[in-house]
């Protein structure tokens, strides 16, 4: 049976913006209090479907949250009608409004940890929910992603879902931006890859000093469990405490992989030869032939891997064989970076091709090409089993373009916000939006 790696694609929401909430990384916090604009971030996300759709992989969307988010609200006191929440929040705590309004939902590389089911013990998909619970404005997302993933993955013979993990910072989970998949095809067995910031419970591992680690060990290792996979079928590796308290908040900003290869960072680990050496065992067993490239530091410093993203890059197998990375265009704006690229593709290894994107809406929150998507490998026989609502058609691309230009303002500041009115513009957005996915009723303006 066939099986493909599916990107899921978080379309961008209507209150994308700029608030500088997330501590540690550093677009999000240069870019704080910029204007933003929502239509442009997701045309820019849509285009970037298409694109992989048209080079004949199978891309789906994922939809965004309600934002604002008016029950987080309540349950930090503000009461009244709706708009009353907002113009109470907006006068008395503007930092909470603005959380509430977050565009974060978009980097659906958080969402959630997928397994596919060569891997786990049922034989099925399996998804655990993040809970994101290092940030406040993230950690309101996990109960809507749910009742997301669990409109899109519906069928219980092919997919499982798990609740997110106990909602404190011992078990921080930041989804799929800390976990790899490496395997010889999707449909085999294949090697889970964990990386995490700290141990929540173990004082020898060592923590960074600026900024904070998201993801424990313990947070990982629930998840594994979750998900029924094996102890030959898991790796898990600790981040270089360095290289976090450099701005790399989560591992996929300073690596990426894809079937066999690993791309990263040469500071990326913090045992970096054991951490090879597991994964070259493991996949071993498993008939793989695992490979790594090691960007070294006197080529591509990490400073300019996070200004740049290069390891926020999406790596695909094309159809024969060879890999493409696609990178942002921020990648070919650092001289540094895009020469690596240019003797990385001349070097004739796995990666052949580098294709540049411009998501600058969203790469000055910190979301890349990678942050976008969230990969589920699906057999046939799963891959028909997904709403069918959610998968990207030349049709659905048409009319969401349509529906982000109807609905979506094209410029948003802090005050914005605090209009009652893009609350009334958000809802009709996202009603209509659940028809068009056929998602049924799975926002809580539509539930409560
Ligand atoms: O959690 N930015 C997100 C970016 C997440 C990127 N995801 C991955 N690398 N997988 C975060 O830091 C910024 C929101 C703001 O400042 O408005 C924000 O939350």
């Amino acid at each position: 049976m066939k099986s493909f790696e599916v990107n899921f694609d978080g379309l961008v929401g209507p209150t994308h913006n700029y608030g500088g909430l997330s501590f540690g990384n550093v677009a999000s916090q240069s870019n704080s209090q910029q204007a933003s604009n929502p239509r442009e971030a997701a045309l820019q996300g849509l285009e970037k479907m298409k694109a992989l759709m048209d080079m004949g992989f199978v891309q789906g969307v994922l939809a965004p949250q309600e934002r604002p988010d008016v029950a987080a609200l309540r349950r930090l006191g503000f009461g009244g009608s709706d708009a009353q929440v907002i113009e109470r929040a907006a006068k008395e705590a503007m930092p909470l409004l603005v959380a509430s309004c977050s565009a974060s939902s978009m980097w659906v590389a958080n969402a959630a940890t997928v397994s596919p089911s060569a891997d786990t013990a049922d034989g099925r998909v399996h998804f655990t929910a993040a809970n994101l619970n290092c940030k406040f404005h993230r950690s309101i997302e996990h109960p809507t992603t749910s009742r997301v993933l669990g409109a899109m993955f519906a069928d219980h013979d092919h997919f499982a879902h798990h609740a997110a993990l106990p909602a404190v910072a011992q078990f921080g989970d930041e989804g799929a931006a800390n976990h790899t998949r490496f395997c010889r095809d999707y449909g085999e067995a294949g090697v889970e890859f964990f990386v995490y910031g700290r141990s929540a419970f173990d004082s020898r591992y060592p923590a960074p000093q600026k900024y904070p680690a998201r993801q424990t060990l313990e947070a990982s290792q629930a998840v594994a469990r979750l998900h029924g996979l094996s102890e030959e079928g898991v790796v898990f590796a600790q981040q270089n405490p360095a290289v976090i308290d450099q701005g790399v908040f989560h591992n996929d900003v300073i690596a990426v992989g894809n079937g066999e290869l690993l791309f990263h960072h040469q500071d990326a680990f913090l045992n970096t030869e054991q951490t090879l050496a597991e994964l070259h065992g493991k996949l071993a067993a498993r008939g793989a032939n695992f490979q790594s490239i090691s960007v070294p530091r006197d080529q591509v410093a990490v400073e300019d891997a996070v200004r740049s993203y290069l390891f926020n890059s999406q790596l695909l197998t094309r159809a024969n064989g060879s890999m493409l990375l696609i990178v942002p265009e921020e990648c070919r704006a650092n001289p540094r970076v895009w020469q690596y690229l240019q003797g990385l593709i001349a070097s004739a290894g796995p990666i052949a091709e580098v294709k540049v994107f411009d998501l600058k809406q969203s790469m000055q929150n910190g979301g890349g090409p990678a942050c976008l998507r969230l990969r589920v490998a699906l057999n046939e026989k799963e891959l028909a089993a997904v709403n069918p609502g959610v998968i990207m058609t030349p049709a659905l691309y048409e009319t969401l373009t349509q529906w982000v230009s109807k609905h979506y303002r094209d410029a948003l500041r802090e005050n914005d916000l605090a209009d009652p009115q893009l609350l009334i513009e958000c809802r009709t957005a996202l009603d209509e939006l659940t028809n068009i996915l056929k998602l049924g009723s799975v926002y809580p303006f539509q539930i409560n």
